[in-house]
């Protein structure tokens, strides 16, 4: 399969019209089921129409496009990406790995492979609109449901959006596989500066780091700036200001580790008053559960020391966690097998940034390709992709489906895993 001279302009001006669908007019903000969703879907599913696939866009909102396989009962290798972005997004994080899904079926110009394959849009990821990512994957693997009861910053519920969009939560159970899954395959940006300081265009995804993240509410005391003597304070952005403090100093002692609050919510937001009380995040990872799970408790016990100190109270709520996941070693093997044969070095890096093929990983083989990121940029919207890259990684993504349809070629299409 030769991708098509002009294969990597179609995907990067595929990525920059997609960019224009959003809530922010000027930037790139298109969270899960905002209207800019529907301009997504409708694009994607007349490419895939085009191409002659089938199309669904599933309860969960995932887009859904399959070209099928040699057989009827042809396993199916899944590929494909997020939808749905962070506020003030990047034109390439999560929609270029949708878009190489269906490059990558273009590229096969009508032949059918051993396997079917499906493209995925997965409609939430970032976790932005309800604080907990991966909703569109894990509605795949019938582990979403308990997340329809979650409230936006709006109150609205998990299950009250899905059905505003036009969708039916109580149908999500359709959402989920069926049938024989041969693995799952995502091509990402980097979305960090391991790439670009190797001067390589693509590198293969060892394993994707472990993480938490948490919701921490500080309570003390709104009162007046000029006339309560500091001793008398409440003070929670203090204790807040402490904790974040606490969190980048630990991160910083710890090899490998990164600690982040990226959201920090004031009241009552007034100069002249003492912040009564904080609402923030807390986003820890590490390639090593050990290690993460090891500073986690004294972190979060500085924090209550932090609050007790001032007569604040901490609740903290947990809000996701996710183990290390390790992507598959043959397909690992077989990503390095494609891009040395199309003549490219292929180093291996853990990922910092967490995907769907965390999710798709505990129910089938999943491998991920890195694309580099030039300035290690990424959730902002100078994130890049070089024309190269794109057209190296649907150089190496069509030689794995080459390598994939051979074996499966051989096993008579079973996991020739
Ligand atoms: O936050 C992340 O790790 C990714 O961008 N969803
Ligand atoms: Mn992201
Ligand atoms: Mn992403």
């Amino acid at each position: 399969m030769t991708a098509h001279p002009d294969a990597t302009q179609t995907v990067l001006d595929a990525c920059r019209t997609l960019a224009g669908f959003t809530t922010t007019p000027g930037s790139i903000t298109r969270l899960f089921l905002t209207p800019p969703m529907h301009d997504v879907h409708a694009f994607l599913t007349d490419w895939a129409q085009r191409l002659g696939m089938s199309t669904r866009i599933d309860a969960a909102g995932n887009l859904r496009a399959r070209w099928e396989g040699t057989g009827p009962n042809a396993p199916t290798l899944y590929l494909g990406s997020h939808l749905d972005t962070v506020p003030n997004a990047g034109a390439y994080d999560g929609i270029l790995g949708v878009v190489l899904g269906f490059a990558l079926v273009e590229a096969l110009g009508g032949v059918r492979l051993p396997f079917a394959l499906e493209v995925l849009g997965f409609s939430e990821e970032e976790g932005v609109r309800y604080g907990v990512p991966f909703f569109g994957s894990r509605a795949l693997l019938g582990r979403a449901g308990p997340m329809l009861k979650m409230r936006d910053a709006g109150g609205q519920t998990l299950q009250e959006a899905l059905n505003e969009f036009g969708l039916e939560a109580g149908a999500l159970p359709s959402a989920e596989l069926t049938g024989e899954a041969l693995g799952y395959f995502e091509i990402h940006i980097e979305q960090g500066p391991v790439l670009e300081a190797a001067g390589q265009s693509v590198g293969v995804v060892e394993a994707i780091a472990g993480q938490n993240r948490f919701d921490l509410t500080f309570t003390g005391r709104a009162s007046h700036a000029g006339t309560t003597p500091m001793p008398l304070r409440r003070d929670a952005l203090a204790a807040a200001a402490r904790f974040v403090v606490a969190a980048e100093d630990l991160a910083r002692a710890t090899p490998g580790l990164v600690a982040t609050v990226g959201m920090m919510e004031v009241k009552p937001g007034a100069g002249n008053v003492i912040p009564g009380e904080v609402a923030c995040s807390l986003d820890i990872r590490h390639a090593r559960d050990e290690v993460r799970l090891a500073v986690l408790p004294g972190l979060l016990a500085s924090a209550e020391g932090f609050a007790e100190e001032r007569g604040v109270t901490l609740t903290v709520r947990p809000k996701m966690e996710e183990q290390a996941t390790p992507m598959h070693p043959q397909f690992r093997a077989l990503l390095h097998q494609a891009a040395a044969d199309v003549g490219l070095p292929h180093p291996e890096l853990v990922s910092g940034a967490g995907h769907d093929a965390m999710v798709m990983a505990t129910r089938m083989p999943a491998a991920m390709l890195f694309v580099r990121s030039p300035g290690g940029l990424s959730h902002h919207p100078d994130e890049a992709v070089l024309a190269g890259d794109v057209a190296d990684a649907l150089a190496v993504g069509g030689r794995f489906l080459q390598l994939l349809a051979a074996q499966a070629g051989s096993t008579g299409g079973k996991h020739g895993l």
